[in-house]
């Protein structure tokens, strides 16, 4: 089966001791993606937590190059002159041509320049820029595909942006051009074509062909080397595209993909094996979870249906692009289904409250959840009436010279005040599953699973479910918070993917301690299982997918969700401390080596004269890999229950921290070696 093979270029081992300074000073870097602040999905999120770490190394010869979109651009970017004259001159050049380029400062961490191409304002150029790419490569573009002819607007002018800067400047340049995923990949195409002095590389995030394959009803893992690729894009219309990327995939001089699980999809679709793998990091900031947060999830969805109790309420979420069954949502509702129904058999006095994350269209929120809001505003309007006649009372005794009867500070008017705001508030029906009208309500699929599987959040129901068909912003009147603060109010994020070259989600989760599942056809589930000994006991779930039926998966995920449901507080506060741990595993600090490493081997390769590349050597060790935490004893069965010594009664605040780890904290491994790059000038090697 092509997935036990192993590419072995993430082996931990293998790159920690460069020792080779190397002067990049007049080297320039450009990144060149369409999500460079212009957030789509997880690209996004890979650019902008890795800026600082890139800017630092490459400080004012870093510059991202992105869409203009005008209303990112109010909120994102500071619009600034280019300091670098060769830049200014480029871009100068380029505007005085008919294009709209603009640069200014990206406003997150490390502040990294931006150059920002308006592909509408070139429109005019779209049809003699498709002809151009006919004669070209063979590659016909068709008018009614939007993306794919932004995607060649966005080809050429990167590729016009590189040239004019090779042009402009007065010695010859050593620039490095990464590209991401197809939709950025036709500069590569024409930096090759024209011989442009650009070093370039290629990162897939997905194959496409992978991800169409997926969403339909394909067994794609035991059939990678079977599938013929033009046929199957063909029959998808997406042969155009296909085309772009693999292009870009066989021009690059180094071609990297963010998973060994996607190396090896895209050496079958795309014909080219990845020369490195580039695992996505984070920039890890500590974060402490907080019950509070939790509590007011339910308190703000389930406004006075709080038939069960809070304290007993466990929260999962699911996240991400809407890809029903590439993303899992189809197995987790199944499971939601069979923990349900588990949970009642077990007379369990836990409540389940799994939302899912993920946009679809809507024309925005429903009448019943909005209710929710007015009740809330009702309620506390009664509490500050109460409050008010209270400290009237309060002050007429004290004027008067003596203590107040606590007893006789609230009347009877104030009861009846108060009961009638909480008659008031009751509602009668059950909270509604979907916060927002959606717009295809009855073909939705995660509607249409609920309707079928008839978890309809009754009070009989041990699970419920809330659909929030869009991303979280700390705008939102529904749940103001934004994504990060949702992550950290939660018990546990549900990620049972199919198809999933890496997962940012339960990435996310780990280094805000929060656990989570994912599974072994991901390329952060594979990861983690080959750089962790135990993982579940990190609070690292890692759902078989790949060796098990559908069925069979979604049993494994009940059970861990049923096994998750009955811990104590306590041992899922030393599970959560101990996931926290794995932060230094998943920081760019540390992961960010393999870009280095895929930009020095495409320097090497485009200027062989000036440059060496000089592969790290493994070592002896297979690879790193963190140990279990040493107070877990040693059968599997028993390390999923985490706490050795426990009882009920020490259930204390869920913020509280445990040292009972200190024991495994003498076995952490510090990963993050000195490390400097493997990389040599040839005139000093
Ligand atoms: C959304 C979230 C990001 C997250 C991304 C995950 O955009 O807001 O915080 O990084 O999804 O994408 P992925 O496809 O990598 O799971
Ligand atoms: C892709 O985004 P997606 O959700 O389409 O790129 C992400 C960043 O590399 C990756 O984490 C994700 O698995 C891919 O699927």
């Amino acid at each position: 089966m092509p997935l036990a093979r192993s590419l072995s270029v993430t082996s931990l081992s293998g790159l920690e001791e460069w020792d080779e300074e190397f002067d990049l000073e007049d080297a320039v870097l450009f990144e060149i993606a369409w999500e460079v602040a212009n957030k789509v999905g997880g690209i996004y999120t890979v650019i902008q937590t890795k800026a600082r770490l890139t800017a630092e190394e490459w400080g004012e010869n870093y510059f991202l190059v992105g869409p203009y979109v005008e209303s990112n651009v109010r909120t994102q970017v500071e619009l600034i002159e280019p300091t670098d004259p060769v830049l200014k001159r480029t871009i100068d050049k380029m505007n005085s041509s008919g294009c709209k380029v603009y640069f200014g400062r990206w406003l997150i961490e490390g502040s990294p320049y931006v150059i920002l191409i308006d592909v509408a304002f070139t429109a005019w150029s779209l049809d003699r820029w498709k002809s151009e790419l006919w004669e070209l490569c063979d590659i016909g573009v068709p008018w009614f595909d939007r993306e794919a002819n932004d995607a060649v607007l966005f080809g050429f002018l990167t590729a016009w942006l590189l040239g004019e800067y090779a042009a402009q400047s007065e010695e010859p340049p050593h620039i490095v051009a990464q590209f991401h995923e197809w939709l950025a990949g036709l500069g590569l195409v024409l930096c090759r074509h024209r011989q442009l002095p650009v070093a370039t590389i290629f990162t897939t995030h997905a194959t496409l062909l992978g991800r169409y394959l997926c969403a339909g009803n394909v067994d794609f893992y035991n059939n990678l080397a079977q599938f013929n690729v033009d046929k199957e894009a063909g029959d998808r219309q997406i042969y155009h595209r296909y085309c772009l990327e693999r292009a870009a995939a066989h021009c690059a001089h180094v071609f990297t993909t963010v998973s060994q699980i996607t190396a090896i999809e895209a050496e079958f679709l795309l014909k080219r094996k990845p020369d490195i793998v580039t695992p996505n990091g984070l920039n890890v900031k500590k974060f402490s979870a907080m019950h509070e947060f939790q509590n007011l999830h339910a308190q703000k969805y389930m406004y006075l249906h709080l038939d069960f109790n809070l304290d007993k309420c466990l929260f999962l979420f699911i996240a991400g692009r809407y890809e029903f069954s590439n993303k899992g949502a189809d197995i987790f509702l199944e499971a939601l289904a069979r923990l349900n129904y588990l949970l009642r058999v077990n007379q369990s006095d836990v409540t389940v409250i799994a939302f899912f994350i993920m946009p679809a269209r809507t024309n925005n929120f429903n009448v019943e959840t909005l209710k929710g809001q007015a009740v809330r505003k009702q309620l506390w309007d009664t509490a500050q009436t109460v409050k008010e006649r209270f400290g009237k009372k309060l002050y007429e005794s004290l004027l008067v010279g003596q203590l107040p009867d606590v007893s006789k500070m609230l009347d009877k008017e104030d009861f009846t005040i108060m009961k009638r705001a909480i008659f008031a508030t009751q509602r009668q029906c059950q909270p509604p599953v979907c916060t927002h009208n959606m717009l295809e309500d009855s073909s939705d699929p995660i509607l249409n699973c609920v309707r079928r599987i008839g978890l309809f959040n009754s009070s009989a129901d041990r699970v419920k479910i809330i659909f929030h068909p869009e991303f979280l912003s700390s705008t939102s009147p529904l749940l103001p918070m934004d994504y990060e603060e949702f992550v950290r109010g939660c018990h546990l994020g549900v990620f049972p993917s199919y198809y999933e070259p890496w997962g940012y989600t339960p990435a996310e989760c780990t280094v805000m301690g929060i656990p989570s599942i994912s599974t072994n056809l991901s390329g952060f589930g594979c990861f983690m299982e080959e750089h962790i000994a135990d993982p579940s006991a990190y609070g690292i779930y890692i759902l078989d997918r790949r060796f098990r039926g559908v069925d069979e998966s979604c049993n494994q995920l009940t059970s861990f969700l049923f096994q998750f449901c009955k811990q104590s507080r306590r041992q899922r506060i030393i599970q959560r401390n101990r996931t926290e741990r794995l932060s230094d595993l998943l920081d760019w600090r540390y992961l960010g080596r393999y870009y280095i490493s895929a930009r020095h081997m495409a320097l090497a390769k485009a200027f062989p004269d000036t440059y060496v590349y000089v592969p790290h050597e493994p070592n002896s060790t297979s690879g790193f890999r963190y140990p279990r935490p040493a107070s877990v004893p040693p059968s599997p069965a028993l390390s999923r229950h985490s706490s050795p010594h426990h009882s009920e009664a020490e259930d204390n605040d869920e913020d509280e921290r445990y040292d009972e780890d200190l024991e495994a904290e003498k076995d952490r491994v510090n990963i993050r070696q000195p490390y400097t790059t493997p990389f040599k000038n040839k005139s000093s090697a």
